[in-house]
């Protein structure tokens, strides 16, 4: 008796010490982790901080929210981010849908090779049904999704040659992110990926160890990667990344209602914001961020509807082998929300 009440007292305490100190109701945090992969002088570091700063004026404080860019709090792994979400290691975060596609594998259908001609195809999706589904999958997987923001449509670089067709990516080594997926792609395009975090890309581009790399123009900026090399973009837009912004399940439990939608609220706020600067100069008739970047001495191929078929060709298989991982169901249904969209 007196030794199953001493293992029942010390399970207690094993499992007081497991729970992160988020996961007592009623008690608020001193401070509140949030997690991005890259900080405030990009579109995604600005749309945490202005989640943060709206939440900290609302709530007067209760809630504190400090920002960790650089994937910090799990080193930099970004691949590891939905993870430590989950277990409370990060009590919030904005992040991007390919970098929790590992663990929530319905996240590879924005990363479907050329799904979403335009921006108005991403909108479809994210604001319509599909966009519940993921938040209700996502909820089922153990957090709680708020809004959604937005990394960008993602452009082909490289430090070698332009690219106007599969056959200019023979042989280039690329850096690519985490999900198994880009592998496929770009070993269907005939080059050489490599996986690897952010972290690692920059200086992997620096040295050479990698010619090039695919992300947003906004990122490409401000990461000044005309200086590591990449003189060469390809406005192909095969996929988007769009972000999320989710918080911790015991966290938001421990929160008081009103709070609850303060930071809901904000979220949705903030959302629509960083989606406004992440598309800033990249819908016409503003291009200026395309012609920034060509005042970098960077040369910007726009692909011919023929030549852009030819990527799609080339990646339709891997667009078919994925869209059984993500749920051909889902995938029917937002081809078709992308079909009836409105244009912008
Ligand atoms: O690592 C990348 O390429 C980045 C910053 O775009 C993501 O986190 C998906």
């Amino acid at each position: 008796m007196m030794r199953r009440k001493l293992l029942l007292v010390l399970s207690a305490a094993a499992l007081a010490f497991a729970l992160p100190a988020a996961a007592q109701p009623g008690k608020y945090q001193a401070e509140y982790r949030m997690s991005t992969v890259v900080g405030t002088a990009f579109p995604w570091g600005k749309g945490g901080e202005i989640w943060a700063n709206l939440v900290r004026e609302r709530t007067k404080g209760r809630i504190n929210i400090k920002m960790y860019p650089g994937a910090s709090l799990v080193a930099g792994d970004q691949t590891r981010e939905f993870t430590a979400i989950r277990q409370g290691v990060i009590d919030l975060a904005v992040g991007s849908t390919i970098n929790w596609s590992p663990q929530v594998k319905q996240l590879n259908l924005f990363s479907l090779p050329f799904l979403m001609p335009d921006y108005a195809a991403i909108d479809a999706l994210t604001q319509g049904d599909v966009g519940k589904d993921m938040f209700k999958i996502l909820e089922k997987d153990g957090v709680v999704p708020l809004a959604w923001g937005e990394n960008g449509f993602r452009e082909v670089t490289n430090s070698k040659h332009a690219i106007h067709t599969p056959a200019d990516m023979k042989g280039l080594k690329f850096r690519v992110v985490g999900s198994p997926l880009f592998n496929d792609i770009f070993t269907a395009l005939g080059a050489n990926p490599t996986q690897m975090s952010w972290a690692d890309a920059q200086p992997a581009l620096a040295s050479g160890a990698v010619d090039g790399q695919e992300n947003p123009l906004s990122i490409f900026t401000a990461a000044k990667m005309q200086t590591i090399g990449q003189k060469n973009v390809t406005l192909w837009g095969y996929v988007a990344d769009p972000l999320i912004f989710v918080v911790n399940k015991e966290v938001w439990a421990s929160w008081t209602p009103e709070d609850r939608n303060i930071v809901k609220e904000a979220a949705l706020e903030a959302g629509r914001q960083e989606i406004q600067i992440a598309r800033k100069g990249l819908i016409a008739p503003d291009l200026s961020t395309i012609t920034d970047v060509e005042k970098l001495g960077v040369n910007v191929v726009t692909l011919s509807p023929a030549e852009r078929e030819q990527f799609v060709k080339a990646t339709r298989k891997v667009y078919q082998k994925w869209s059984k991982t993500v749920g051909q169901d889902l995938v029917n249904k937002a081809e078709k929300a992308i079909a009836a969209r409105k244009k912008l």
